[in-house]
């Protein structure tokens, strides 16, 4: 561990004042804020449970951690499904998602599965991770991604439609970079790249479907029902996008509520390395952790930091943010002594003190021993407390 760098002794609030990236200032000051340095890792495995657990606890934490992939019943409208769900609790409690994605793949690759397919990662999700094992060329395509991207939400599009066809229910699901005649029945979208700036636009499109396609009830083939031919008539309208916010409220859910004493967070997105694991026999070395620092360093505009088990920031100008999986409490009543044993499968815990005062690092990423307390938000609580007892004790 860099257990000199002046960080260690540095208060969340002072951080957020000095830290290269945007979302990571304001990860401190909402540290700040709620006195939490708590991750939940959600590993649940249905979404009615994560958005429950989320709603629960999500006053006790900084950062909600998702594995989408193991959520059965997922929803991917990115509008009103999961991630647009996760993203109303984030504002109501003031956390941020994180998607525990773990990249590794060539760069054209990444930049597919961060931005498009059927999870859009980007749209809902703060934070995600990458193992760097693919090399440096992925982080840079990662960054780019995500520039493109938020350059693209820049600005956001009304699309009122004026002669209406027949308009399926269900999301589009084509690709995002395709425009336009998806769009166009969606009332208000995130803009798309294709335009840019002020003003609108006016046209017409002629929507037709063949009967060849068609099976009974004037249903074609993937279930959608319409009109043989039609002519919509489009009015776009591009706006800057004044607020963070990607998705729309949606008032009759409810889901407008934020987090009071902060703005929302920002639109930028952040990753973080994965650079040294929790699991017995890990097979990253220290030449590839040290990888790791230095690619943060060339893109300190988009790494946020690390998922490490100790603080990794060792140049003066370094500002990363560290969050450690790993990490249980022994049960209440009983000592706190350093080590907490594993999981039987290769995990290996320590709990918050260990962690933050001895090891350095700033967010304890908690699953288990959160997910399977009998009460999980009074048990989140716990953790907190220790966990931010812990950060006290460093600056001391
Ligand atoms: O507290 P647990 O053991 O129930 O869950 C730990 C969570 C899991 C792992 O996929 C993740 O943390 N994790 C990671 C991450 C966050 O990237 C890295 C690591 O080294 N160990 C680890 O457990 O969701």
């Amino acid at each position: 561990m860099a257990d000199r760098h002046p960080a260690l002794k540095q208060t969340f609030a002072e951080r957020a004042r000095t830290a290269a990236h945007p979302l990571t200032r304001y990860l401190f000051r909402l540290m700040d804020l709620k006195a939490s340095n708590l991750c939940l890792s959600a590993d649940v495995t249905t979404a009615r449970e994560l958005l429950t657990l989320a709603d629960k606890v999500g006053p006790s934490i900084v950062v909600l951690k998702t594995h989408y992939d193991l959520i059965a019943g997922w929803d991917y409208n990115p509008q009103t499904g999961t991630g647009a769900k996760l993203a109303a609790l984030a504002r109501k409690h003031g956390f941020l998602i994180f998607e525990d994605r773990k990249f590794v793949d060539i760069g054209k690759t990444v930049q597919l599965q961060y931005t498009a397919g059927t999870a859009r990662i980007i749209e809902w999700a703060h934070i995600t991770n990458a193992n760097m094992d693919a090399g440096r060329d992925m982080v840079r395509a990662m960054a780019e991604a995500a520039a493109n991207w938020k350059e693209r939400i820049h600005y956001e599009v009304k699309t009122s439609v004026t002669v209406g066809t027949p308009v399926s229910d269900r999301f589009d699901d084509s690709d995002p970079q395709q425009e336009p005649a998806s769009q166009a029945q969606s009332q208000s979208q995130a803009a798309r790249p294709q335009r840019e700036g002020g003003g609108g636009d006016k046209g017409e499109m002629l929507d037709v479907v063949s009967h060849q396609q068609r099976g009974r009830d004037n249903t074609d083939v993937d279930g959608r029902k319409g009109s043989i031919v039609s002519i919509t008539t489009v009015t776009q309208s591009f706006e800057p996008a004044d607020s963070p916010r990607l998705t729309k409220s949606h008032h009759d859910q409810g889901d407008d509520a934020v987090f009071p004493g902060i703005e929302e967070a920002p639109v930028d997105r952040g990753l973080l390395l994965l650079a040294q694991m929790s699991s017995r026999g890990c097979l990253m070395t220290a030449d590839y952790t040290r990888a790791c620092v230095e690619a943060a360093r060339d893109h300190r505009g988009f790494v946020m930091g690390f998922v490490a088990q100790e603080a990794l920031n060792s140049a003066a100008d370094d500002t990363f943010v560290h969050m450690t999986p790993g990490c249980k409490l022994p049960p209440p009543g009983e000592e706190e002594n350093g080590q907490v044993g594993g999981d039987g499968l290769g995990q290996q815990y320590n709990t918050p003190s260990k962690l933050v005062t001895v090891c350095g690092t700033d967010i304890v990423i908690v699953g288990r021993g959160i997910t399977e307390a009998g009460d999980p938000p009074s048990e989140a609580e716990r953790y907190r407390r220790r966990a931010w007892k812990a950060y006290l004790a460093r600056l001391a």
